[in-house]
């Protein structure tokens, strides 16, 4: 009696648990489901990598077919800009999706602060893996990363040094863009198969000083670039760019910037040239060398040597982004060859604009346009049809916001940013009408800190520390921003209405610094 009731209870305790099993498996294989639906996310980010290098972009200048294809097969943003044009500030809103003012990255002087929130942490909280590779530029240690090796602040192109995660230093032989693409490809084999991930790859390219790889050398020697028209800008009516260190006449320098070195001496003082071992250094020597006896023998000065200058740096950095458009391409192959495509949102962008000779300049910083303005394109194959051209305004804002959303991860109150799909949804959303901005670094290039406005039509911008002013731009009639109007007659009621706008913006966004100077008028 006891025995039967026993196997009776056994029978009943077997069968449950067969069902709990059962149960169980549902539930793995239900999330295993989910989460595979769930999009993987590669987001790549270069570094001063100007839309005009872009031939998607239209560009003249070179061909880029990988990020193309990107842009093909997917979406080009014609107006993707940032809210604070510089590395670390652009990459700490990128993670928060918030403006500099609330996740205190304001400029390249400041730290990270690592414990507050970001899409990457969101994102592991849901289940993805996460790993970020290459350059980092935030000084602080990762946070929210399953994984990471990064660049020690802005990296070197040759035999780079990268962090571990055990926080020792490891020196790597070889050129950065082809090291971060390596780095990435072991990062994806060694996965977490069945998580989706979420991968950010950091590339130093194309940052001064532009060091092309040995294999691109040269790539650009038999072509004459068109000088830009404004080429030689006097500044007229515009203070700030009055007293900016950011021209190919002046600020760049002929042997740091364009290695153009005297003799041995002087090329052993770079680091970025004396690390490279034997075989590189021979490559470059060769290379390099001619060069500087032929312009030598020219004996080039005032405008001739400038325009040699611009000639060169053109043929330095578009060689560059030869190879970082090389490796882009391996990552997209790697996601085809591992039937990845398919299910993986791919985002390429600058962390900024940079200026090509627009101005006379290189660098960045500015609300102005080459600078403001960065490239943007993304694939998310079912979501977004290809060859889609979106002429909204959107911001490295909502990188954070529009990656949580394609997860499915609601997106946090205080996150500023806006996703970005309901602009590709069946009732498209409406997009923005204004953005806003705000520039704080006053150190080197000696850009005036500034915030301001861009509409569909104008741009005003307020400068203030190093120079205090108003700028007002109609970008329909002046959209290379030459002529400053404001203050000029019959501008009074737009500049007006803008001023309304801008402080509306500097409420939405809370940005006291900024709501502060207007107040005190200094
Ligand atoms: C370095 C560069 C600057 C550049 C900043 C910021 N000088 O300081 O030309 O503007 O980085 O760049 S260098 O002599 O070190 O090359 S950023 O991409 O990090 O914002
Ligand atoms: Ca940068």
């Amino acid at each position: 009696m006891y025995k039967s009731l026993f196997r009776a209870k056994r029978m009943v305790l077997t069968s449950s648990s067969k069902l709990a099993t059962v149960a169980i498996l549902v539930f793995i294989l239900g999330n295993q489901c989910y989460a595979q639906k769930r999009p993987n996310i590669v987001i790549i980010i270069s570094d001063d990598h100007a839309y005009q290098a872009i031939s998607a972009y239209g560009s003249k200048l070179m061909q880029t077919p990988n990020i193309d294809r990107i842009a093909n097969e997917g979406v080009i943003f014609n107006k993707a800009y940032v809210t604070n044009s510089i590395c670390g500030p652009s990459r700490a809103t990128i993670l928060t999706g918030k403006y500099s003012n609330k996740n205190g990255f304001k400029d390249n002087d400041s730290k990270f602060d690592g414990d507050q929130d970001s899409f990457a942490k969101q994102l592991q909280h849901a289940g993805y893996e996460t790993a970020w590779i290459g350059k980092w530029h935030l000084e602080s240690t990762p946070q929210g990363f399953d994984y990471w090796k990064i660049l020690p602040g802005q990296g070197e192109y040759y035999n780079p040094d990268f962090i571990n995660m055990n926080g020792k230093t490891q020196r790597i032989e070889g050129y950065v863009s082809n090291i971060i693409e390596n780095e990435t490809e072991a990062w994806l084999n060694s996965r977490d198969k069945s998580k989706p991930f979420c991968l950010v790859v950091g590339h130093k390219a194309t940052h001064r000083t532009w060091i092309p790889d040995t294999a691109d050398l040269g790539r650009f020697d038999k072509v004459t670039f068109p000088l830009p028209h404004d080429f030689y800008d006097k500044y007229d009516n515009r203070e700030a760019a009055k007293v900016q260190d950011m021209t190919i006449a002046k600020t760049m320098l002929m042997g740091y910037d364009l290695k153009m070195f005297p003799d041995v001496d002087a090329e052993n003082r770079e680091g970025a040239i004396n690390r490279m071992n034997a075989a590189q250094r021979h490559r470059m020597d060769t290379y390099y060398k001619p060069i500087y006896e032929d312009l030598k023998a020219r004996n080039l000065s005032g405008n001739a040597l400038t325009e040699w200058k611009y000639q060169h740096y053109m043929q330095e950095y578009l060689s560059t982004v030869v190879s970082l458009d090389r490796n882009i391409g391996r990552t997209l192959d790697y996601l085809d060859k591992h039937n990845l495509t398919k299910n993986t949102i791919v985002i390429y962008m600058s962390d900024q604009g940079f200026y090509l000779g627009e101005h006379g300049w290189f660098d960045k910083r500015w609300i102005y346009e080459e600078s403001f303005r960065t490239p943007m394109v993304m694939r998310y194959p079912g979501k977004i049809k290809s060859g889609t051209r979106s002429n909204d305004f959107v911001l490295n804002l909502d990188i954070a916001p529009t990656v949580l959303d394609a997860a499915g991860i609601p997106i946090p109150k205080d996150m500023q940013g806006e996703s970005m799909l309901p602009l590709f949804a069946k009732n498209k959303a409406k997009g923005r009408d204004v953005i806003y901005y705000h520039y704080y670094e006053n150190g080197e290039h000696a850009v005036s800190p500034h915030f301001g406005i861009k509409t569909k039509r104008y741009k005003l911008i307020r400068f203030y520390t190093r120079v205090n002013n108003w700028e007002l731009y109609d970008l329909q009639t002046d959209p290379h921003e030459m002529n400053n109007l404001y203050g000029k007659k019959g501008y009074e009621t737009i500049t007006r209405q803008l001023k309304a706008t801008l402080n509306q913006q500097i409420d939405k966004f809370d940005d006291n610094d900024a709501r502060q100077i207007l107040i005190n008028g200094k």
